[in-house]
């Protein structure tokens, strides 16, 4: 265990647990927590130069490690607190880095943690190699002529990001041959939410998916889809993918974009939330702000309230809760661990799907693309009606929403 001193900013409200939290995840131990108010950032240590001394001076005092900061350290703030202190300084970003690091198994999980530590040590190759940064880059190449350290690093790390980058690009094409097989009539929907919600619990009690579900952040990092059978004779098929959370860095987002991408492209989201965490709230908001950046804000949403077997009825939560149920479209209440509301959240999700079926009218010109796209329809969705004249075909039907968006240039109404 690494030993830390924190820092966080005043009026962060929560922030401070999580960022404990996200220490453990990585085992570094808190010993003190600085809650610092910031009047006037400096660009040079971010805090006035009292509160760095005085941070410096108890960090050293009591033996720390390192120091983590939960506003994000520009490089050069991180390097004047790393050369004044001799300690290791990160901040919150580069934790979460570390833990999605740790969690990567598979070679697509590998390739977007990795990519995204790489942009992110871009910048700050000139700092001391400690612990955390020993990874980073791990480039020590030759000295060339007349060229320093620094250039190589960066040369060899540019040349990293971009093979990566075209590995990704090659994972994003496979995901998509994969996502045009299991695109048909049934319509899919992903699992969204705030890292720890429940999300891999609800998809295996579902669909007995076997994920690995753990009281851990960020136990899930590759997406899995499973197909669910309903009771009214439909199916379904359901994601699990990555979790969120608050301030998740912006280059881990970019990163993970081709597993994010299943959010995207899903008909509907099933937003699930831990409505016992006392900050359900501002989870509930992230999640919905993270959609946004990554262009699923538009998406229809049904909104789980998970782990009612631990909620407690205490007056500001239930506030939250309400408050959550009043803005959205279509909510339910259940715990995955009891099973309580199971059943309820099936019929749910059924009349979810009956209510968001969409009728399309499409016009295709009756000659042999039109016949082409006709015949795309048939094997892909449901056909309401269907109308042949002379010069073109009329044909109703309810469509993925990845059909819609393809062929939105013949769509009538
Ligand atoms: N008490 C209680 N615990 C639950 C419930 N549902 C899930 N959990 C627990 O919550 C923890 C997190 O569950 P996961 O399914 O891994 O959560 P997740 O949303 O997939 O988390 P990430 O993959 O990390 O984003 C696990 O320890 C589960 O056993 C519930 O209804 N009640
Ligand atoms: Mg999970």
């Amino acid at each position: 265990m690494d030993r830390a001193v924190l820092v966080t900013l005043k009026g962060s409200g929560k922030l401070a647990d999580e960022l404990i939290t996200l220490c453990e995840s990585v085992d570094i131990e808190t010993i003190k927590i600085f809650t610092v108010p910031l009047n006037k950032p400096s660009a040079a240590w971010l805090l006035g130069s009292g509160k760095t001394r005085e941070i410096i001076d108890y960090a050293l005092d009591y033996e720390a490690d390192m120091i983590v900061f939960n506003p994000a350290l520009s490089p050069s703030q991180q390097r004047n607190w790393e050369k004044e202190s001799g300690l290791c300084v990160i901040d919150r970003h580069e934790i979460i880095l570390e833990i999605f690091s740790s969690r990567a198994t598979t070679r697509e999980a590998s390739l977007q943690t990795g990519l995204a530590r790489m942009e992110y040590s871009l910048p700050r190759l000139t700092r001391a190699w400690t612990h955390l940064s020993r990874q980073r880059g791990g480039t020590r190449g030759t000295r060339g002529e007349g060229e320093t350290q620094l250039e190589i690093d960066r040369r060899i790390v540019l040349k990293k990001i971009s093979r990566m980058k075209r590995e990704l690009e090659e994972v994003k094409k496979q995901r998509a041959i994969q996502r045009a097989k299991r695109a048909g009539t049934v319509p899919s929907a992903c699992i969204v939410g705030y890292t720890n919600a429940g999300k891999s619990s609800l998809l295996n009690l579902l669909c007995d998916a076997g994920i690995k579900a753990e009281d851990k952040l960020f136990a899930t990092l590759d997406p899995t889809t499973r197909s669910l059978k309903l009771s009214g004779g439909g199916s379904l098929t359901l994601t699990d993918t990555v979790g969120f959370i608050r301030d998740l860095p912006h280059k881990l987002v970019q990163a993970f974009h081709s597993t994010l991408e299943e959010a995207v492209l899903a008909d509907f989201l099933i937003h699930v939330i831990d409505s016992s965490d006392s900050d359900a709230e501002a989870h509930y908001r992230t999640t919905l702000a993270t959609l946004k950046e990554i262009g699923a804000g538009e998406k229809r949403i049904m909104t789980v309230f998970n782990k009612i077997d631990c909620f407690t009825e205490d007056e500001s939560n239930l506030i939250n809760i309400k408050g959550i149920q009043l803005e959205t479209e279509q909510s339910t209440f259940c715990s995955v661990k009891t099973g309580e509301g199971i059943d309820q959240l099936l019929a749910e999700m059924e009349r979810f799907i009956r209510e968001n079926r969409i009728e399309s009218l499409f016009r295709f010109p009756a000659d042999g693309r039109g016949y082409k796209l006709l015949s795309e329809l048939h094997s892909k969705c449901e056909i309401i009606s269907e109308d042949h004249e002379d010069s073109y075909i009329e044909v109703r039907a309810v469509c993925p929403d990845e059909i819609r968006n393809r062929y939105a240039g013949y769509i009538l109404d």
